[in-house]
């Protein structure tokens, strides 16, 4: 089996094929999850699964399992998946890398007439993102138990549409169980500048950063802005500006490879002669040690009431998400390395900035997750890239890892 290699062609064709769902004019993807294109993209996905033989159930949270039988059915199946979802202006891989080159392992032991011993599960989680719903990786933090699905289901978008509203509007408010996994392996481009910079085809996954978000509100006074003296003034955007500022000088003060981002920010009311009197927006921490990640809650929290008093203005911090650093499958990780020596192919041991559905499924079943450069290290950008050596090269990686584990049971030559 260990001659046995993808077909990148056929992976690169199937990752342009599911980039045509919400392709934006910079090349990118708009996919946000539970539209009506994540939908056209999950029909795809399951049409490719069915001609490849797999057998394809829906969850209560619309997550997409499609089982290659082995010969051991009482084994517990080796998973292999992402996430079909993305950020408002993302791109072709974030995501979808992991589902394609589930899928392309699949295609390969079919060519070959491969049986495994433990089953397949190849998988598409829902809500990976967290950009239209909170909470982030929600799908596969549901499978995991780290989330109710009634809690998950009542989940609002900022037009007030629920996940369950629109799970239903797409069809993939499903009911079957989520299959218990006997190990999960991730696919997914490093969305950062290491591989690329120490030229690493690559990486060996470790764990992935903790991470707080927190939904905050800032609120003053709406008040004319030609009448309104500056000094009586409450002006949210005043209190928020500061915040974002603190959010950044917080982070940078910080080792454990802290982080800190506003990215989402709303004006209420948002006109060019009103004070602004409410201020909504997000953010997002992260590091590689929960002290840290408290000690900079601690630190913005404390900012927060100076802000008030000097501002004269209310902020409400409202958590939304909560995961400490995790650390992958020892194993598991032994097995991505153990591939990528066997292959050939330069890598090196690296923790993740990104969280991903690895991050929930590794507190349920061993995980471990495959990275590969790309361009720039730019994602969560329309400009996203990876070469079509690096995509195939990863997937070759997985592909022997998932066989590692899952045992090969039956070849076309043993069968004639
Ligand atoms: O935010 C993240 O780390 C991931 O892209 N959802
Ligand atoms: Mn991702
Ligand atoms: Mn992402």
């Amino acid at each position: 089996m260990d001659t046995l290699r993808v077909n990148g062609p056929r992976l690169c064709q199937s990752l342009a094929a599911m980039a045509r769902f919400g392709a934006t004019l910079k090349g990118g993807v708009r996919r946000l999850t539970l539209t009506g294109v994540d939908g056209a993209a999950r029909d795809q996905f399951v049409a490719w699964a069915r001609a490849a033989g797999l057998e394809v159930r829906v969850d209560g949270i619309g997550n997409i399992f499609c089982r290659r039988a082995g010969t051991d059915p009482d084994a517990l199946p080796v998973g292999i998946g992402s996430h079909l979802d993305s950020q408002p202006s993302g791109g072709k891989y974030d995501g979808a890398y992991g589902v394609m080159a589930g899928l392309e392992v699949v295609r390969s032991l079919n060519d070959a007439g491969i049986t495994t011993r433990a089953p397949l599960e190849i998988i598409s989680w829902t809500n990976e993102e967290g950009s239209r719903f909170t909470p982030v990786m929600m799908g596969s933090g549901v499978a995991a138990g780290v989330f109710t699905l009634e809690h998950c289901l009542a989940q609002r978008d900022a037009d007030g549409a629920t996940v369950g509203e629109a799970l239903r509007a797409i069809g993939y408010a499903g009911d079957a169980p989520a299959p218990r996994l006997g190990a999960y392996f991730e696919a997914h481009i490093e969305q950062g500048p290491i591989l690329e910079a120490e030229r690493k085809t690559i990486g060996v996954v470790q764990g992935a950063l903790g991470q707080r978000w927190f939904d905050v509100v800032v609120t003053g006074q709406d008040a004319h802005a030609g009448p309104t003296p500056m000094a009586s003034r409450q002006d949210a955007l005043i209190g928020a500006s500061r915040l974002v500022l603190e959010v950044n000088r917080i982070a940078r003060s910080h080792p454990d490879e802290a982080r800190g981002t506003v990215g989402a920010l709303q004006v209420v009311p948002n006109s060019r002669n009103v004070v602004p009197g409410e201020v909504r927006l997000s953010v997002d921490l992260r590091s590689a040690t929960d002290a840290t990640l408290r000690a900079m809650v601690a630190a913005l929290t404390a900012c927060a009431r100076v802000i008030e008093t000097e501002c004269r203005v209310a902020i409400a911090m409202q958590e939304v998400v909560y995961f400490p650093p995790s650390a992958f499958d020892r194993d598991l990780v032994g097995a991505v390395r153990a591939a990528a020596q066997a292959l050939g192919f330069s890598h090196r041991d690296l923790v993740s900035g990104a969280g991903h559905d690895a991050v929930y499924v590794a507190r349920v079943a061993p995980t471990a997750m495959i990275f590969i450069p790309c361009e720039g290290g730019i994602s969560h950008n329309e400009l996203e890239s990876a070469t079509p050596e690096d995509l195939e090269a990863g997937c070759n990686v997985l592909l022997q890892a998932a066989l590692a584990r899952a045992g090969v049971a039956q070849t076309q030559e043993a069968l004639t």
